[in-house]
């Protein structure tokens, strides 16, 4: 597997598959997710709607995916994630590297070779990017997935250079 990291913004991403930060709720938020709703239309809500009622009326649980359409975006799906909150008291890296592990599963369910993966829980659930950075890369990389191309997409310098730091050092 190939991993690649640019500076972006995830909707514009030409890939077979996009991450979203979601919520539990699948149903919409900021950040990330605000920004694949907004572009992508509403056909991707209608089907996390549907989800929701069918599979997972409590929820999507913290470290799990499910995948969409992509709507009007590039990408042809969405997987949808939910990254832990980040909390100083606990060790929540193996949800967030199950958020990886799991979006990777959806993506060879569907058959998509290039997945492009923003910063899971690095903004609005405030997951340190140093700490975040390596258990992304170290998940991704263990995966045992058919997935050919991971491209991380960080919208900022700093989230970018600690990714490249964990892409070294990995
Ligand atoms: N493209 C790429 N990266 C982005 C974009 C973009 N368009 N917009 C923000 N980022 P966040 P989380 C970066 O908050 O921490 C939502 O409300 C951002 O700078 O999107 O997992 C959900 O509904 C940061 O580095 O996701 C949840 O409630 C990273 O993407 C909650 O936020 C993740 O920031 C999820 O929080």
């Amino acid at each position: 597997m190939e991993i690649s990291l640019v500076r972006g913004d995830i909707t514009e991403q030409e890939v077979d598959a996009v991450v979203n930060a979601a919520n539990s709720s699948l149903l919409g938020g900021g950040g990330v997710d605000g920004a694949i709703h907004r572009r992508g239309g509403p056909a991707i809500l209608e089907e996390c709607e549907r989800i929701r009622s069918v599979s997972y009326p409590d929820g999507l649980p913290v470290g799990g995916a499910v995948v969409t359409t992509a709507g009007r975006l590039p990408a042809r799906w969405v997987i949808h994630t939910v990254g832990p909150v980040f909390s100083k008291s606990q060790d929540r890296s193996g949800l967030l590297a199950s958020c990886h592990v799991e979006s990777l599963k959806r993506a060879d369910e569907v058959g998509a070779e290039s997945v492009a993966f923003p910063a899971i829980s690095t903004g609005a659930y405030r997951y340190p990017p140093e700490l975040a950075a390596p258990i992304a890369i170290a998940a991704v990389s263990g995966a045992g997935t058919s997935v050919e191309h991971v491209r991380f997409v960080l919208f900022d310098s700093a989230v970018h250079a600690a990714f490249e730091d964990a892409l070294n050092a990995h």
